[in-house]
Formats: C-alpha cells, sequence, structure tokens
C-alpha cells in the first residue's frame, strides 16, 4: 500500500484545500485537448473522355478555352521558343505571336478583352488583344511568373511555384493578397499552372501528376487529384511533365489537360478514386 508520511499528508491537504478555494485548479479543471479539425481532403482520379493530338514542340506553359469564341489559348515557354497562339481543338492554328528570344514564357489567361501572359524570370507581363493576339502593353512584375487564372470579376490569380497564390487586380496585375494554400494542414508548395472556376482554383503541382482544387476563400484544398493515369507520351525528358488545365466551356465537370511537349491533350472528367 502507499505510504504518506505526516509531512507529505499536510502538503497534499494543503494542495486540495487551496483548488477548493480558489476553485481553479488547472491540473483538474482543464478541458481536454481538442484536436485541430481539418477538412476532409477528397481523392479524384480523372477518367478520359476523348483525347485530341497537340503539338509536340509546345512547351506548354498557359492552357484556357477563350471565353467567347471557345477556342484554345496556349501559352509557351522556353528561351527562342516561347508564344502565344490560338488553335481549334481539333488542331487547326488561327493566330500566334511570338516572344522575343530573352523571353521565358509562362502561364496565360483573358480577362475581358485582353490576354495576359506572365514571364519566369524577365519581370515583365505582357498584354494582348483578346480578339486578335496583337500585343497592348508590357508591364512590371514582381515575382517569378508561373500560372494565372481569371478570377472573380476584377481579379486574378497567380502562382510562383511556392505555396503562395496572388490575388492581383486584373488589369494591371498590382498585388491585392496572399493565399496561403494548405492540405490537410501543410503547406503545398509546386503551385504551378491554374484554371480558377466558381470559386475554385485548380493547380497542377510541379512536377508531379497531381492536381490540387483549392478553395480560393481559405486555400485549403478541397480534393487532390491523382493524374498519373493520363499518358505522358513526350519525349523522355524531365520537363516534360503535366502542365496546363483548362475547363471546357458549356461541358460543366469537364476539363482539358496537357504536358510539356505532350503530343496530345487529353479531355477528362474527375471522380472519386476507388
Ligand atoms: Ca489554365
Amino acid at each position: 500500500m502507499t505510504f504518506y508520511a505526516p509531512q507529505r499528508m499536510i502538503a497534499v491537504c494543503s494542495i486540495i484545500a487551496a483548488c477548493g478555494i480558489l476553485s481553479s485548479c488547472a491540473l483538474i479543471k482543464q478541458p481536454p485537448q481538442q484536436k485541430e479539425v481539418l477538412p476532409e481532403v477528397s481523392r479524384l482520379v480523372p477518367e478520359i473522355l476523348d483525347v485530341y493530338s497537340f503539338d509536340p514542340n509546345s512547351f506548354t506553359q498557359g492552357l484556357e478555352f477563350d471565353k467567347k469564341d471557345h477556342t484554345l489559348i496556349v501559352g509557351t515557354g522556353m528561351q527562342g521558343e516561347s508564344r502565344l497562339y490560338r488553335r481549334t481543338l481539333s488542331g487547326t492554328e488561327l493566330q500566334s505571336v511570338s516572344n522575343t528570344p530573352e523571353i521565358f514564357g509562362e502561364g496565360i489567361t483573358q480577362v475581358r478583352d485582353i490576354i495576359w501572359q506572365l514571364t519566369w524570370k524577365n519581370g515583365v507581363a505582357f498584354s494582348y488583344d483578346a480578339n486578335t493576339l496583337a500585343p497592348i502593353a508590357t508591364v512590371p512584375y514582381d515575382r517569378e511568373g508561373w500560372g494565372i487564372c481569371a478570377a472573380e470579376p476584377g481579379q486574378v490569380i497567380t502562382s510562383d511555384g511556392s505555396a503562395k497564390l496572388q490575388v492581383r487586380e486584373d488589369l494591371n496585375l498590382n498585388p491585392i493578397k496572399e493565399i496561403t494554400v494548405h492540405r490537410e494542414g501543410q503547406e503545398i508548395s509546386g503551385l504551378n499552372e491554374l484554371e480558377c472556376l466558381d470559386g475554385l482554383i485548380y493547380a497542377n503541382i510541379f512536377p508531379t501528376s497531381e492536381i490540387v482544387i483549392i478553395n480560393q476563400e481559405t486555400g485549403e484544398v478541397r480534393a487532390t487529384i491523382d493524374a498519373s493515369n493520363i499518358p505522358n507520351n513526350a519525349p523522355p525528358d524531365i520537363n516534360n511533365v503535366l502542365n496546363g488545365i483548362a475547363a471546357v466551356p458549356g461541358e460543366s465537370g469537364n476539363f482539358l489537360i496537357a504536358g510539356k511537349r505532350w503530343p496530345d491533350i487529353y479531355k477528362v472528367r474527375f471522380r472519386p478514386a476507388d
């Protein structure tokens, strides 16, 4: 049995008395520790609906459908090869404008009557007439350009390869605020090509075959898409990864998925993983 020496008994009694008088003893009153409640992240996979021929020379960095005529707008990278062009889904190229050789092109998006094109490390972004692709303006850009998508009226979202997304004014790219992207409590970096749709941001994660769906308000990842079942038929090269997601207009839930130098492009929809 446990033996309490008289002095020890006095000490124990004093503690009990003190707790009684103060009616708050941290050891006794402390509520059970609660675990942080994290949002449930859905696990999705693409179901391939269709395959179209694409341009294996395109180092695809930006992909989006034109909001008016539903043609495909593509931005490409690499110095000496970067350009912005428009084509039909069936493969007819309609317009093209090349960047000067020092420019490394990145993400593109349509905002009202202009198209923005980011550059990786050139410190500028370009705007073009959305109808003709005629260059309009060159504006300073404050960080690495990766992805861009037009969000609610008046705003665009941009990525820079980190876990931070920037919300910017859509007609001048002035920064408004940052969103930190989390998945199950952990920041998730490598956010690359973007697609904004209905308050959500779709982002593919460089250099993986993973796409995340992000709540634009909170930065929390709502769903993770494992797109590794989409064939990568590009020549073996560490750069030739999945890059590019575009919502198909008029086809709710359908998206195009592309990659750098991929010779084909895939129409998919997302369903729960088994
Ligand atoms: Ca896109």
